[in-house]
């Protein structure tokens, strides 16, 4: 990846992905937009990737949207159209990776950028980092599935209220409410970032990724639907050569050597 709004780093088993415009607080421009969809394909495509890291260069983690890219004497804007080419994209795509992605958010997260950190499987965030549904300042909705992702995290009421104020909800306090997974002093964010990605891309990367589907699917599904789809997926984990290293591992008392083969 050449192109230097977003930079890729291979660690080993992983990508760190760090969205670096960090002058605006790395804002969200197609171009940056482009270059993170293709990052994350890149990582999807290479087997010898088993995880991903997505963070931001400088004090913030992302301002969502690049509203210096918008024209207020527009008086006919089609936002639906960058909605539908790039955001709702992103966190599909996010959604859909079968990899584990953790987002280090490394400083303020908002608008579309909150929602996109959101969106990952495990969100750690610096202690000074801030979530904030900038939306409602500038007379939007939220986007990028924070309806939807916020709503099931933290419940209506709380969701409501962050979304329809734009308060910021601090790294502690989103810990709390069970929106990220942990919030960690800032200069150890990147430290547990790494530690975190290296233990999982070492995992039985078939079953993660397949796991990450179901919790994914239980949203939605009925008990009885989410059984079969257990059922369905275990049997489909139980043919990868990664159970049969697993099993022998704990027979044996060895630690398993995962290759994340199918
Ligand atoms: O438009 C569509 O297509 C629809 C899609 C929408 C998706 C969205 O994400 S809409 C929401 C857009 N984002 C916002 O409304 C957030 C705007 N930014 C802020 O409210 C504040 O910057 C923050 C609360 C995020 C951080 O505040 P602070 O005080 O820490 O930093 P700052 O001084 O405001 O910003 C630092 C620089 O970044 C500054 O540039 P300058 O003056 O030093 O040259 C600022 O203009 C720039 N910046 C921050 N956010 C954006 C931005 N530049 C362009 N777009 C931004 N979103």
């Amino acid at each position: 990846m050449s192109d230097d709004r977003v930079l890729v780093e291979n660690c080993d088993g992983y990508v760190v992905i760090t969205l670096n415009r960090p002058d605006k607080l790395n804002a969200f421009t197609p171009i940056q937009n482009n270059s993170l969809m293709e990052a994350l394909d890149t990582a999807d495509a290479n087997p010898d990737c088993r995880a991903v890291v997505i963070t931001g260069a400088g004090r913030g983690f992302c301002a969502g949207q690049d509203l210096g890219e918008r024209d207020p004497a527009d008086g006919t804007p089609d936002l639906g159209q960058t909605i539908e080419t790039y955001f709702n994209p992103m966190i599909r795509k996010l959604r859909a990776i079968q990899l584990p992605v953790i987002c280090a958010v490394n400083g303020v997260a908002a608008g579309a950028g909150a929602n996109v950190a959101l969106a990952c499987d495990i969100v750690l965030a610096a202690r000074s980092a801030k979530f904030i549904q900038a939306f409602s300042k500038i007379g939007l909705v939220p986007d990028s599935g924070g309806t939807w992702t916020v709503t099931r995290l933290i419940g209506e009421a709380r969701a409501k209220a962050v979304m329809l104020t734009g308060a910021p909800v601090t790294a502690e306090i989103a810990e709390q409410w069970g929106m990220i997974w942990k919030a960690v002093d800032d200069e150890q964010l990147m430290d547990e970032a790494h530690s975190l990605a290296g233990s999982l891309s070492k995992g039985a990367t078939v079953g993660l990724g397949l796991t990450k589907m179901l919790v994914q699917a239980a949203g939605t599904n009925t008990l009885d639907k989410q059984l079969d789809l257990e059922r369905d997926t275990q049997r489909e984990a139980g043919r990868t050569p990664d159970y049969v290293e697993g099993v022998s591992a704990f027979l044996e008392k060895r630690p398993a050597v995962f290759t994340g083969r199918r």
